[in-house]
């Protein structure tokens, strides 16, 4: 059985389990201008990753090792207009540890909303199949993702360790690449957006039954504009990734996964839109996002799917501030905080059970 399916199994095992592992040494989250490189960086660690490999083991066994440092939200401390971003991993000797370590690191701004849904504005994601990227050319001169100081990120990071060696001390750093505010330039701001087939809200990797399946989810945009970088996240045994506008029945874009001169399976083209200055998307339509899955085996895989799309949107109206009292938005983000798991309907549930708790029999003492 191939690593990342087998990971990709293990996520909700390790959602479960609380916490997730006792570590001796405190992890903590910060952030910190590096003006002289151009970057903001979040830095998250350090954290001990014993190898999950164990020779003739099975590597079920070792998925208690799923490495969940909490969850916690930083201050941005600059104004700066974000046009690309990177991460990496080095020990507490400061050797690089391979990217792979890094399941999912998702980085969420409880204070916008998102494009599709009114809740918390998800800003950055990455996984180990993740490269850097960045806004090509001249093309970051003129665009860029703003944020102010002051404004909080949430920071959400999940590790494992599929290798054969131990690792000590680990620390992430994602970087974002910024110029800064305050200038004429960049002239337009942009957004980050996501559409996964897992919302509204919930776990987003779901079971893939034996054969070919499909899994979709369709919203409509808050506020008009247009697409122009898109590309997206998927898992092994996806044979396609597609956004489209369900209103004309138009295919937006179509992601194929690939395999790298790296090895490295699951890779998505990045689609750079802006070449026909992007993609218009209407408030009066609906659009979906729909994955495609083959499972050669006979049994289902649990939590073996996944399917999102992200891009970068240029939004022709103001951005949409948040109504933290809307429902989706709590229920969602109870769920990236980790105070509430499982699925959608799980969420649902356990929300009702809250709210009316089950009678209790009159006779019992307590
Ligand atoms: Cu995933």
């Amino acid at each position: 059985m191939s690593l990342t399916r087998l990971c990709a199994g293990l996520v909700t095992f390790a959602l479960l389990a609380s916490p997730a592992t006792s570590q001796a040494q405190t992890p903590s989250v910060r952030i910190m201008d590096e003006p002289g490189k151009g970057h903001l960086t979040i830095l998250i660690g350090p954290v001990d990753l014993p190898s999950m490999v164990m020779p003739g083991e099975h590597m079920e066994h070792a998925a208690h090792m799923m490495v969940l440092p909490p969850v916690q939200t930083v201050t941005v401390p600059i104004d700066a207009y974000l046009y690309g971003f990177g991460f990496d991993v080095a020990d507490a000797d400061g050797k690089p540890v391979p990217n792979q370590v890094v399941h999912h690191l998702n980085l969420i701004d409880p204070d916008h909303r998102e494009l599709f849904l009114p809740i918390s504005q998800r800003i950055g994601a990455v996984g180990g199949e993740t490269g850097n990227q960045e806004v090509p050319g001249a093309i970051k001169y003129l665009v860029g993702v703003p944020m102010k100081a002051g404004q909080r990120v949430v920071v959400s990071l999940m590790l494992h360790n599929p290798t054969p060696t131990d690792y000590h001390g680990v620390t992430v750093r994602y970087y974002w690449k910024y110029v800064k505010g305050g200038r004429r330039w960049p002239l337009f701001s942009l957004q980050p957006f996501q559409l996964d087939v897992a919302f509204p809200a919930g776990d987003k990797s779901f079971d893939l039954p034996p054969g070919k399946s499909s899994k979709s989810y369709e919203g409509k945009p808050a506020v008009p504009g247009r697409i122009l970088v898109i590309g997206g996240h998927l898992h092994e045994l996806a044979t396609s990734l597609k956004l489209e506008d369900a209103t004309t029945n138009r295919l937006i874009w179509e992601g194929k996964p690939f395999t790298d001169k790296d090895g490295t399976v699951n890779r998505l083209p990045v689609g750079y839109l802006y070449r026909k200055l992007g993609v218009k998307l209407d408030t009066s339509h609906a659009y979906r996002v729909t994955v495609s899955y083959d499972n050669p085996g006979a049994d289902t895989i649990r939590a073996g799917g996944m399917g999102v799309v992200a891009g970068v949107f240029l939004p022709s109206d103001p951005w949409p501030t948040v109504d933290s009292t809307d429902p989706l938005y709590a229920i969602d983000r109870k769920h990236y905080l980790r105070e509430l798991n499982g699925n959608y309907s799980t969420l649902l549930a356990e929300e009702a059970a809250v709210a009316n708790p089950p009678k209790r029999s009159t006779n019992r003492s307590r």
